[in-house]
């Protein structure tokens, strides 16, 4: 099958799957992939487009999957009409409606049309809807003028408006505006009547039947992409927002709106997307289905018979919405040739332009892959143009020249294509083995030059015109770099393994674009990165992936947000490590980031929740009520509060039904001392923290515990001792291994630690400085976790 280019970019449409963290967005997925025979049923699992072991194993998405999937739809004449019809310029429509209740509510009830007349010019001058008022327009017959037709407002060339002031309009009034509306140009008019009982608004459609296609059966290319809910991967919502025309924004009919749900509804909204709102998991016992249309309706400000209720379970309605999606996500536009010689007020027809004119494509780098035959593979929305194998293209921002391996589709396994076209999400290889050239956010292009008065058979050689290929091109809006808010130390246990944590960093990097490292150095560690986090469920996943995909053993410091520290000089310093902060007869004071924090929770939680709040530092800052049942708290909290285990404990409080978000607000100078950890007399960098004075005592004797906890057996007894300023503050000890325990295993374990320590023998002078204790790495992630 192979459609021309007008056709098929017609019927792709790119939308996203957006919501609050487990609201279902992954198994609605799996219905779309079954009802479009994507993935075959005996090939079918729950969260099929979870595929990193990690997702399938804490049933989370963590990062952004794109799909495409093909959907054969089959309109009858009738049905067309009526959604064609529905959809005809609905945008002014709603703009019209609302100027139209608004001067009824101003105006009141019982005046003449006139008045309503001026009132509705005056409020579409208001709120900038072109209109031009008591327009002759010619009535037609045959193709002949037989008259003249004045309605009371022609707004923006389209939309025909009368007015009405009578009590109620009947179908005499419908048919008369229809007749007029026959007899000109244009499809649609409005009846307005200013009722005694509020402003009724009729669409009165006229469409010439040869515009309405024959019924057939119309192939839809469906770019999905399913996104991650939880907070700390909220970047690759925002990255795939960008490739996309229309979001699904889906609520759990069991949990109503949550803080993640507006959060991206935010992000949608200001990417410009059309939005379908849906309430899901209605198959549940304890949906609220009602309830929360009702809610959402009204964030949404919209009429609730918009909002459609599905089951991803059961796949109720879920065919339905699919349907919405085809009818109401626009197609992809597409920007053109860009000319040279043109400039934006040249209105003249682009072919009488003589001379070279410039043809580009430009994709967007929304997200990537390594692959180490197909180097790096860039996932993409092609804006301009088209790509395809050999093409000669550049990476924009960083300059890099490569000839395009291969292109394809995401089935959602690469498969391979011929060609991706504008409108098209996909990916390009591109060969390139430095993960450092392809970057999120670029763009892609190839540089073509055509002249426009060469023909296909002309071989001279083509003018290119240098510099001016600089000057036309414009890279596509990239995205705002994410905001790192926990910082920890990653140091390989070996040093000889640095250059291959460098290498897996820079590996990880490009499927996980919110990552963010930088070299650093420590006297007791050696060489290492400090990484930068979204929050601490990132630097648990990162952890778990440098472990399990790159097979390597780190020691990894307690997460710390970035202080700035006032010296006694008067010089300021950012620190984002405990253990660079300086002695503290140089300190004159600690800042430390703080947030507004906003919690919301159904009210039955309210006290559970404001509870919990008060055992960590902040300050209340005042309630709001958002629907009936369901609160909004607000406050201001030192960043590091939050980002430790508030978040836990505050689904545990409410049974999983409050949520949260946060925004950093600035800098406070709060009174903050440096905890260190000894292990048999010797200080653990990587476990030293900055925490507030008055609760020092309490934080030093849970990691003292906690440490006791986790720390194997050693073969000597092993104290930890939590100190401020030189001064311990508790002290655990863990007791020796004893032999009759470990009984005939005891042989074994030598001979293997044996091998280990040869092993290791270049690492073993690292192991003496943590106290001569081998800390492996399960202490440092268990430590993470509070
Ligand atoms: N009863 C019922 N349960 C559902 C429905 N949809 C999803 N679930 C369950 O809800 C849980 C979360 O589903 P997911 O599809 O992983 O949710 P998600 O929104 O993709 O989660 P994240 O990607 O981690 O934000 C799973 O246990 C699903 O089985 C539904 O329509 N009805
Ligand atoms: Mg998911």
């Amino acid at each position: 099958m192979r459609l021309n280019l007008i056709n098929y970019m017609e019927n792709i449409r790119n939308f996203c799957i957006i919501a609050h963290v487990d609201h279902g967005k992954s198994t609605l997925a799996d219905r779309f992939l079954e009802l479009t025979g994507t993935v075959e049923k005996r090939k079918m699992q729950e969260q099929y487009l979870d595929t990193m072991e990690l997702e399938r194993e804490r049933g989370i998405t963590i990062k952004l999957q794109p799909v495409r999937m093909l959907y054969t739809r089959t309109v009858t004449d009738k049905e067309r009409t009526i959604t064609d019809t529905k959809l005809l310029y609905e945008d002014l429509t709603y703009k019209i409606r609302g100027a139209a209740f608004e001067v009824r509510k101003q105006v009141g009830p019982g005046h003449k049309e006139s008045v309503y007349q001026k009132a509705l010019a005056l409020e579409f001058e208001k709120i900038g809807v072109p209109f031009e008022k008591e327009k002759r327009l010619d009535v037609l017959y045959n193709g002949e003028k037989v008259g003249t037709y004045q309605p009371d407002f022609l707004v923006a060339q389209k939309v025909i408006i009368e007015i009405k002031a009578l009590s109620f309009v009947g179908q005499k009034e419908e048919k008369q505006i229809w007749h007029y509306l026959k007899g000109t140009p244009y499809n649609l008019a409005l009846l307005i009547n200013f009722s005694p009982n509020g402003a009724d608004i009729q669409r009165i459609i006229n469409l010439p039947l040869q515009s309405v296609p024959s019924p057939q059966e119309s192939v839809y290319f469906l770019n999905l992409i399913d996104t991650p809910g939880h907070v700390d991967f909220s970047y690759e919502v925002s990255r795939s927002l960008a490739a996309v025309e229309g979001a699904i924004l889906l609520v759990d009919a069991s949990k109503g709106v949550q803080a993640q749900t507006l959060a991206n509804l935010h992000l949608a909204k200001t990417q410009g997307l059309i939005i379908i709102p849906v309430v899901n998991k209605i198959d549940l016992p304890n949906a609220r289905t009602a309830q929360v249309k009702e809610e959402l309706a009204h964030l949404l400000e919209t009429e609730q018979n918009e909002i459609l209720e599905v089951s991803g379970k059961t796949g109720e309605n879920v065919e339905k919405l699919l349907q919405a999606v085809i009818e109401k996500v626009p197609p992809p536009s597409t920007r053109t040739i860009t000319d040279i010689k043109r400039t934006i007020t040249d209105k003249s027809p682009i072919r009488s332009v003589s001379g070279p004119t410039l043809s580009v494509s430009r994709a967007l780098i929304f997200d990537s892959s390594f692959d180490a035959y197909k180097g790096v593979i860039a996932y993409v929305r092609v804006f301009d143009g088209s790509f395809k194998r050999g093409d000669k293209s550049v990476a924009w921002a960083s300059k890099a020249k490569f000839d395009v391996l291969e292109v394809g589709f995401f089935s959602p396994k690469l498969t391979t294509s011929i060609e991706l076209s504008a409108g098209d999400i996909g990916y390009i290889a591109t060969g390139l083995k430095d993960p450092g050239l392809v970057r999120v956010g670029d763009t892609l292009t190839t540089r073509t030059i055509t002249d426009t008065k060469r023909t296909i058979a002309d071989k001279s050689p083509i003018k290119s015109v240098p510099g001016q290929y600089e000057s036309v091109f414009r890279p596509l809006a990239g995205y705002k770099e994410p905001k790192p808010m926990v910082f920890a130390s990653f140091f390989p246990e070996n040093a000889e393994e640095y250059d291959d944590l460098k290498d897996a960093l820079g590996k990880l990097k490009l499927t996980d674009a919110s990552l963010i490292y930088e070299p650093e150095s420590s006297a007791g560690l050696g060489r290492g990165f400090r990484l930068g986090f979204l929050g601490m469920l990132h630097v648990e996943i990162i952890s778990e992936r440098l472990k399990r995909e790159f097979n390597l053993s780190l020691i990894i410091s307690t997460p710390s947000v970035e202080y700035s520290v006032k010296l006694t000089g008067g010089e300021e310093v950012r620190i984002r490590s405990a253990s660079l902060l300086p002695d503290p007869s140089k300190v004159e004071s600690i800042a430390e980031p703080v947030v507004d924090l906003e919690i919301i929770t159904p009210s039955s939680y309210l006290g559970s929740v404001m509870e919990l709040v008060s055992s960590y530092r902040n300050i209340y800052k005042a309630t709001d009520y958002f629907g009936k049942e369901t609160a909004l708290l607000k406050y201001e909290m030192p960043l590091s509060e939050i980002v430790t285990d508030f978040y836990d404990k505050l689904k545990s409080v409410s049974s999983g039904y409050a949520s949260m978000s946060y925004e950093v607000k600035g800098m406070t100078v709060n009174d903050l001392v440096r905890l260190d950890i000894l292990i048999a007399g010797e200080l653990v960098e990587s476990f030293s923290r900055i925490v507030p004075k008055d609760k020092a005592y309490y934080e030093g004797r849970a990691m003292a515990a906690k440490l006791k906890e986790v720390v194997p057996p050693q073969w000597f007894e092993v104290a930890i001792q939590a100190v401020i300023g030189g001064k311990v503050i508790a002290r655990e000890s863990i007791r020796a291994k004893r032999k009759d325990v470990t009984g005939y295993l005891y042989g074994g374990d030598v001979t293997r630690k044996m091998k280990l320590l040869e092993k290791q023998k270049k690492g073993k002078k690292k192991m003496k400085e943590a106290g001569r204790v081998n800390l492996p790495q399960e202490v440092f992630l268990k430590m993470l976790k509070r």
